[in-house]
C-alpha cells in the first residue's frame, strides 16, 4: 500500500483546511436577497398554503329562495329537517379542502347562534326548538375533521333596530366578540362589504378599527377578509376569475372596505410594488346564487367549469373559497357533493406525475455562484430552498433539459414569497426539434405564491424559462411541469327567437346526443343534426361524445320556458331592442337612461308568475339594480306587480335573475321600467329579458 509522507501528509492537511474553509466562508458570505417591499406574515403563508376552503351560506335565505334577506323574515322559517355539519366536513375533507367559512350572520341579521345581542336567532327559530347552535356543531365537526373553521359576519344588518345609529358598532363589535370567543380557533374572519341602509334609510359608518381590535383581542392569529385586507383581500369579482397579473400587494391608505374600496380591477390584479401584503381570495359559488336553491339543483357548476376556476384562481395566486351552500335538510346536496369529488379527481389526474423529476437545470446567473441558491433548488420539493440571482440581477433565463422527451401542457411556477413578490414578466420556450431551434410555448406576468400556465400539448426534452422583468433579484423556489388531459367540452344549449333550439360544443367533431323528457342522454338518445323546434316549455339535456363515445362530456341541462316567437319589444323605439329577446345572453341591448321603459307584446295573453332578467356577466357592465314591473291585458292599462324591487346582489354577482310574482297573473304586455343601475353610467344593460309561465 502506497503511504504519503509524513511532510506531505501535513501539507494537504493545511491545503484542505485553508482551501475548505475559504469554501465555506465563500458560501457564507452569500448573504441572502434581502425582502422586497411588503412581506406575508408567518399567518398569512398558513393561510395562503391551505389554497382551497369552503365556503357554506345557510340561513333564513335557504328557505325562502332569496339571495339577500330583509331581516323581517319570520325566524321560524329557519329549520333545517336533518341537519349534519359533519356531512358538511366530511364531503369538505374529502374535496381537498382545508377549511369551512360559515356565514354566522348575513345581511338579514340572522344568527346561527344564540347571540346575547340579537332577538334573530336560532334560538327564535324552530330548528331543535330553539336550542340548537350551528356554530358550535360546524366548529366541532371541523375539529373532528381536521379542518380550520372561519366566520363570515356581516356588518349590513337589516334586522338589527340599532343599525344606522352609532351604536350599533359596538353591538357588532359585541356580535364579534361572542362568536370569535366561543367556538376556538378561528383561521379567516370574512368582512362582508356590503352597506345598505338600515330600516329608518340610515346609512352605518363602520368603525373599522374597533372591530380589527376585537378580532385581534380574541384570535390574535385570523387572517381578516375584506376589500382591503388587512389579512386578504375580495379579488374584485364572484366569477372566480382573478387577474392574469396578480401582485399580492395592495396600496390601502385611504381606502375601506365596502364604499370605500379600491376599484375592482384594482382588487383583481393587486398594485405592483403596492405598500402592504393583501393577498387574493377568489370567492365563488358553485350554484349561480350564494344560497342553496332547488331551483338551481341542475345549474351546478359542471367539472369543466370548476376545473377553469381552478386555473384562474389557484393557478393565478390567489386562494379559492368555494361556496358549496347546504340545503334546506341542512346537508350538501348529492349533485354538489358529486360534482366536488369529479372534479378533485381531475386536478388530481392532472398534477399526478411531475415531469420535471430527473431534469436538469442551468441558470445564467446564480447568487454569490456557488450551490446554497443554485437551481437545483428549484426542483427538490422543499419550500424554503430557493433559486435567486445577484441583487440588481433583474433578468435571468432557466434551461432545464428534462430526463427524456415528455409531453405535457402545464407548467408551475413559484417564487419564495417570505421574501415578497418580484417576478413582472415571464417567458417560456421550448426546443422544437423540427425547427431545430427554440419556439415560444407561453408567457405570463406574475408569479407570486403561486402561478399554473397552460398551453397546446407539446413533447420536447428541453424548455427555456426568461424573468423578463422582476422588481428585484428573483426567487424562485419550485417549478413543476404536467401533463394534463384533454377535456372535452360539454355541449352549449341555447333557443333563438323563433324558438329553434341550437346545441354546439367547442370541442373539435363532437357527436351530440339529447333528450326532451328530463332524462339523462346516453349515445342511444336522439342525434342532434340540425336545430329543432321547442316553442313551449321544455328541458333539454345534452352530451358530447368523440371516438364513437368512448369519450363523453358532462350532461347539460337547459330549462326553456316558452319561446319568444310570437313575442315583439314595443319600446323604446331604439336599435337593436330585439336582441333582448333572441335567446342570445352574448347579444345584449345598451338603453340610455332617459329611454321610455321597455315594453314587450307577447302576442298573446298568457298566465305569468314571474319573469326573468339576464344581465351582462361583468361586474363592470350597467346592469339594472333597481326596478318596476308591470303587466296589461291591452297595452294601455298597466297593473304594477314589482315595485322599485330590486335585484340582490347583481353588482357583485350578475347571474340570471328569476323573479317571481306575489300573485300569478294574466296579460299579454309586460313593462320593465329601469330605476337604478350598478353604476353610474348614462345607459343601462340587458341581455335577455323573458317570462316564467312554470
Ligand atoms: C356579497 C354578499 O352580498 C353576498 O350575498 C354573498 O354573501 C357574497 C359572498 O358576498 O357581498
Amino acid at each position: 500500500m502506497k503511504t504519503t509522507p509524513a511532510f506531505l501528509r501535513s501539507y494537504y492537511l493545511a491545503a484542505s483546511v485553508f482551501f475548505g474553509s475559504c469554501f465555506s466562508a465563500c458560501e457564507h458570505s452569500v448573504t441572502p436577497p434581502e425582502p422586497y417591499g411588503a412581506i406575508p406574515s408567518a399567518y398569512q403563508m398558513e393561510w395562503q398554503k391551505m389554497e382551497y376552503y369552503m365556503f357554506a351560506h345557510f340561513g333564513p335565505n335557504t328557505f325562502t329562495n332569496v339571495e339577500w334577506g330583509n331581516g323581517e323574515e319570520d325566524p321560524k322559517v329557519f329549520n333545517p329537517t336533518n341537519l349534519d355539519c359533519r356531512q358538511w366536513a366530511a364531503t369538505a375533507k374529502a374535496a381537498g379542502m382545508k377549511g369551512i367559512i360559515i356565514t354566522a350572520k348575513h345581511h338579514d341579521g340572522f344568527c346561527l347562534w344564540p347571540s346575547e345581542y340579537s332577538t334573530h336567532t336560532v334560538r327564535e327559530s324552530l330548528w331543535k326548538d330553539g336550542k340548537g347552535d350551528l356554530l358550535k356543531e360546524l366548529s366541532e365537526a371541523c375539529k373532528e375533521y381536521g379542518l380550520q373553521f372561519g366566520v363570515y359576519l356581516s356588518p349590513w344588518d337589516q334586522n338589527h333596530p340599532a343599525y344606522g345609529t352609532p351604536e350599533y358598532n359596538q353591538v357588532f363589535a359585541n356580535t364579534l366578540d361572542e362568536v370569535l370567543s366561543g367556538y376556538g380557533h378561528i383561521f379567516e374572519q370574512w368582512f362582508d362589504g356590503a352597506n345598505g341602509e338600515g330600516h329608518d334609510g340610515k346609512k352605518q359608518v363602520y368603525d373599522w378599527d374597533l372591530f380589527h381590535e376585537t378580532v385581534y383581542r380574541n384570535q390574535p392569529h385570523a387572517i381578516i377578509f375584506s376589500d382591503v385586507g388587512p389579512g386578504c383581500r375580495w379579488m374584485g369579482n364572484e366569477q372566480g376569475i382573478a387577474g392574469a397579473t396578480n401582485w399580492s400587494t395592495l396600496n390601502i391608505t385611504g381606502f375601506e372596505p365596502g364604499l370605500g374600496a379600491p376599484p375592482t380591477d384594482t382588487l383583481n390584479q393587486g398594485n405592483r410594488g403596492g405598500e402592504a401584503w393583501v393577498p387574493a381570495e377568489t370567492d365563488v359559488s358553485i350554484r349561480p346564487g350564494w344560497f342553496y336553491s332547488p331551483d338551481t339543483d341542475d345549474k351546478v357548476k359542471t367539472v369543466e367549469q370548476l376545473v377553469e376556476l381552478f386555473y384562474t384562481s389557484i393557478g393565478r395566486n390567489s386562494n379559492l373559497l368555494l361556496n358549496v351552500p347546504p340545503n334546506r335538510e341542512g346537508r350538501i346536496h348529492p349533485v354538489d357533493s358529486t360534482r366536488l369529488m369529479e372534479f378533485k379527481q381531475v386536478i388530481e389526474e392532472s398534477f399526478a406525475e411531475n415531469l420535471m423529476k430527473g431534469a436538469t437545470i442551468q441558470a445564467s446567473a446564480v447568487r454569490g455562484n456557488g450551490s446554497r441558491y443554485e437551481p437545483a433548488n428549484l426542483l427538490d420539493g422543499v419550500y424554503d430552498s430557493y433559486w435567486a440571482t445577484n441583487d440588481g440581477e433583474l433578468t435571468a433565463w432557466l434551461e432545464i433539459a428534462l430526463e427524456q422527451q415528455k409531453t405535457f401542457n402545464r407548467l408551475l411556477l413559484q417564487e419564495y414569497i417570505p421574501l415578497g413578490q418580484r417576478v413582472a414578466g415571464v417567458t417560456v420556450d421550448y426546443w422544437n426539434d423540427s425547427l431545430n431551434d427554440w419556439a415560444f410555448l407561453t408567457e405570463a406576468t406574475t408569479i407570486g405564491y403561486k402561478r399554473i400556465l397552460r398551453f397546446p400539448t407539446v413533447t420536447t426534452q428541453k424548455i427555456r424559462i426568461h424573468i423578463t422583468e422582476s422588481l428585484a433579484c428573483p426567487v424562485l423556489n419550485n417549478l413543476e411541469l404536467y401533463k394534463a388531459p384533454e377535456f372535452l367540452s360539454a355541449p352549449a344549449v341555447m333557443r333563438n327567437k323563433e324558438g329553434r333550439v341550437l346545441i354546439t360544443c367547442s370541442s373539435p367533431d363532437p357527436v351530440i346526443y339529447y333528450t326532451l323528457d328530463g332524462t339523462t342522454p346516453t349515445t342511444s338518445s336522439l342525434r342532434y343534426q340540425q336545430p329543432f323546434s321547442l316553442e313551449q316549455a321544455g328541458t333539454v339535456k345534452a352530451i358530447a361524445t368523440i371516438q364513437n363515445g368512448e369519450q363523453i362530456s358532462e350532461v347539460v341541462t337547459e330549462d326553456f320556458d316558452i319561446s319568444p316567437a310570437k313575442w315583439a319589444v314595443i319600446s323604446p323605439e331604439i336599435e337593436n331592442m330585439d336582441l333582448i329577446i333572441d335567446g342570445n345572453v352574448q347579444s345584449v341591448a345598451t338603453i340610455p337612461l332617459e329611454s321610455d321603459p321597455v315594453i314587450i307584446d307577447l302576442g298573446e295573453t298568457i298566465g305569468i308568475k314571474g319573469f326573468c332578467y339576464v344581465p351582462v356577466n361583468h361586474t363592470s357592465a350597467n346592469n339594472i339594480s333597481r326596478y318596476h314591473l308591470s303587466v296589461s291585458e291591452n297595452g294601455t292599462d298597466w297593473k304594477s306587480v314589482k315595485s322599485s324591487a330590486l335585484f340582490n346582489n347583481i353588482k357583485n354577482n350578475p347571474v340570471r335573475q328569476d323573479i317571481r310574482l306575489d300573485q300569478p297573473v294574466t296579460s299579454r304586455f309586460i313593462k320593465l321600467e329601469p330605476l337604478q343601475g350598478v353604476h353610474d353610467g348614462d345607459a343601462y344593460i340587458i341581455a335577455e329579458i323573458g317570462v316564467i309561465t312554470k
